[in-house]
């Protein structure tokens, strides 16, 4: 059995929960914050068997979209009389980020 840990744009996340839940698959959603952007996203907890794993990433990739935005990031040298001062950064944001992780055991009571 896999842990698909799947991080998504909030933006993405409705869509893709009602697509795996409605294919029977069971997840936990949990509201997370981007260490880089410190804007909100979502992380789903996907537990599914081994042959399933390609079915999931399926769903997660069609879902998925990636977007650009643009953030104010602090110039990382000192500029004297602007140290204060941020410059605008595009970064691009993933259409989904998943790390597939081995489950030792499974346990439901
Ligand atoms: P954030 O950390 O808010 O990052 C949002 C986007 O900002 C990233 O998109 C990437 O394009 C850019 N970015 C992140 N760190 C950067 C850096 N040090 N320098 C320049 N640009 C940077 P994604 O890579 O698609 O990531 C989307 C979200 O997935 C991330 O939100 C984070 O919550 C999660 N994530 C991505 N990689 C991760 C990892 N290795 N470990 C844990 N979470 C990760």
């Amino acid at each position: 059995m896999k842990l698909l840990f799947t991080i998504v744009q909030d933006q993405d996340s409705i869509v893709l929960q009602e697509e795996l839940t409605s294919h029977g698959f069971r997840l936990t959603k949990l509201a997370s914050t981007g260490g880089f952007l410190r804007s909100g996203n979502t992380t789903f907890l996907i537990g599914v068997e081994d042959d399933e794993v390609e079915e999931v990433l399926d769903f997660i990739e069609k879902n998925g979209r990636q977007r650009e935005m643009t953030t104010r990031v602090t110039p990382g040298a000192f500029i004297p009389g602007e140290a204060f001062m941020t410059i605008p950064m595009e970064v691009i944001i993933g259409g989904a980020t998943v790390f597939v992780l081995d489950v030792e055991e499974y346990i439901r009571l």
